[in-house]
């Protein structure tokens, strides 16, 4: 699809997941950054990768990566995304965009300052097609005025005290973790939907294992529920677990989300009910090419994800027939098409539907108030 080369930062669960969508988007995967240089040698030759930096200057040096894909824990984010940006390179990052909003603020007004260069956020879940779908059914006025919106994201790979990776440590990936990991998807995804903004938040979060025992090495992305390692040793954890929070949007509808990593038996499950004066939507990620549409005075429906049922919007983001499902790995492929399309179309205004540094400068405003809420035990304006 496009002749841009991207260079992937990161060889962990999401590095190999980008890795993956940006070849199946038809974009060339040029150089690979791990750890060590070392590292990006095995991998990229593990993954067929032509190139394997030894840094990140090296990897800015590249003149055949012309985007970047930042994929390492939270705390690279706002030096490299800031590198990446001053290099002339389009940036995609991963969520959250920094640690802190005043980080991403930052980003924002660089990316501003950088008109011919794109600046994205992998909020990769817009891209199930059905949440295209009910995006445009809202934008239509199908649902009528919204009243309310309401869901959850929830998992089970940090259940036990002995599950471990640098997403629970506060100087990895930031104050918050349940709520910044995924319950930042929440928010993009039900903002991209809606277009609703949250005003103000009240919040109680929970931090189940406030010791958990660490592995020698480094544990990759749910990878501790494949069985405890041998040695370990007990660390403070001060991140949430699980984080529960009211929300008031500008329109005077109301919220909630609740998010959870120990809830067992749910693998990565987010839902939204979406409730409006006119008929209800509903979805959730481990099911995802069914769509719920709630009526009053008439029987309920399902949508099925099937291009020839669905908006020309959504049907853009469908790559197989009906019954032919398709789930997460597409929703990368999807998000990178959106992004590379974009850059070779010219279009920089960032008003496509991927998510951009604006957007995951948002969430953080909404991350902080959500924390602040919740250790001054009140509603707290974004
Ligand atoms: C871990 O909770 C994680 O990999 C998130 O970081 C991703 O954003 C989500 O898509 C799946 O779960």
């Amino acid at each position: 699809m496009s002749r841009i080369g991207a260079a992937v930062v990161g060889t962990g669960f999401m590095g190999a997941v980008h890795t993956e969508g940006l070849r199946r988007a038809g974009v060339p995967v040029v150089g690979i950054l791990g750890s060590s240089e070392g590292k990006s040698r095995q991998v990229a030759e593990r993954w067929g990768i032509p190139r394997a930096y030894g840094s990140f200057e090296e990897l800015l040096a590249d003149p055949d990566a012309q985007a970047v894909h930042i994929c390492v824990p939270n705390r690279f984010h706002v030096e490299m995304a800031r590198a990446a940006l001053l290099a002339g390179k389009h940036v995609l990052c991963e969520k959250p965009l920094a640690m802190t909003s005043m980080e991403s603020a930052e980003l924002v007004e660089l990316a501003s300052r950088r008109p011919g260069q794109a600046a994205a956020v992998c909020y990769n879940i817009r891209f199930y097609p059905l949440c295209l779908e009910a995006r445009e059914w809202v934008r239509r006025g199908d649902l009528g005025e919204i009243l309310h919106v309401n869901g959850s994201y929830s998992q089970d790979w940090l259940l036990y005290a002995t599950d471990y990776n640098w997403r629970v440590l506060a100087e990895e990936g930031g104050d918050l973790r349940a709520v910044a990991d995924i319950g930042s998807h929440w928010l993009d995804l039900t903002h991209a939907i809606t277009g609703l903004e949250v005003e103000a938040v009240c919040a109680d979060l929970k931090t189940v294992h406030p010791v958990r025992h660490r592995p020698a090495g480094e544990v990759e992305t749910f990878k501790s529920k494949e069985g405890p390692a041998a040695e370990t040793h007990p660390i403070p954890i001060t991140t949430d677990d699980y984080g529960c929070a009211m929300l008031r949007y500008h329109t005077g509808a109301r919220g909630n989300l609740w998010v959870s990593q120990v809830t067992a038996g749910r693998k990565n499950c987010l839902r939204f009910e979406i409730a409006g004066s006119e008929q209800s939507l509903a979805w959730d990620s481990e099911r995802p090419n069914e769509l719920w549409i709630g009526r009053r005075d008439e029987p309920n429906r399902s949508l099925i994800r099937d291009p020839s049922l669905l908006s020309v919007a959504a049907r853009g983001a469908v790559s197989y027939p009906g019954g032919h499902n398709e789930g997460y790995g597409d929703t990368f492929k999807q998000t990178f098409r959106a992004f590379y399309g974009a850059i070779a179309a010219g279009d920089f205004s960032g008003s496509g539907p991927y998510a951009t540094f604006a957007d995951g400068h948002r969430d953080l405003l909404i991350c902080e108030a959500i924390l602040r809420s919740h250790q001054e035990e009140r509603w707290f304006k974004v």
